[in-house]
């Protein structure tokens, strides 16, 4: 499995199904790009992997994190998607911006899959320092984009089994 693609979760659920009737949207930060684009990368490439069409695929980048929780909404708003997928990106500055961003993030996500009723996937790495962002991007700590993706469709199936 290629690098991007290495994913820590030990579990593997998802051998044998067809994820090919899912729509998915996810939402990207366009901070940090070079690390939440290769976190959209690996996510986009596990799902296909998995049978999802690239047709069902819907990405919308959104300038920050901060903004994640909105977009998410609105993809969570629109009847044809099933479950959305947050990517971002948060790195540790001299100020605390860092975590009001992350708080507020995190807790937006969280509430838009609550109100929604649809799994909403928190794929936001809050990092000290840009190391390891990227290795947690396709670095040796795997990438998150592919666990994200792979809890999406974890989600799609329990909600399916309720
Ligand atoms: N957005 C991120 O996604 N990651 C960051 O590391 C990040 N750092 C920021 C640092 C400062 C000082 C500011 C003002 C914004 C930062 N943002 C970051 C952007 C933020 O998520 C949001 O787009 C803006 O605050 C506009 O609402």
């Amino acid at each position: 499995m290629a690098t991007h693609l290495k994913n820590l979760s030990s579990t593997d659920l998802l051998a044998d199904k067809a994820f090919k009737k899912y729509s998915i949207g996810i939402a990207v930060a366009d901070w940090n790009p070079e690390i939440t684009h290769a976190l959209m990368n690996g996510a986009v490439d596990f799902l296909i992997d998995k049978g999802v069409k690239e047709k069902n695929i819907h990405i919308k980048f959104v300038p920050g994190s901060f903004e994640l929780p909105l977009a998410a909404k609105w993809l969570a708003e629109r009847k044809d998607i099933d479950t959305v997928i947050t990517l971002g990106c948060v790195i540790q500055g001299d100020t605390r911006h860092f975590d009001f961003i992350c708080n507020a993030c995190a807790h937006g996500v969280m509430n838009v899959g609550l109100e929604s009723g649809k799994p909403v996937i928190f794929g936001v790495l809050t990092t000290n320092d840009q190391k390891q962002a990227e290795e947690r991007s396709g670095g040796k700590h795997g990438n998150k984009g592919v666990e994200a993706a792979e809890t999406a469709l974890k989600m799609l199936l329990v909600k399916d089994a309720i």
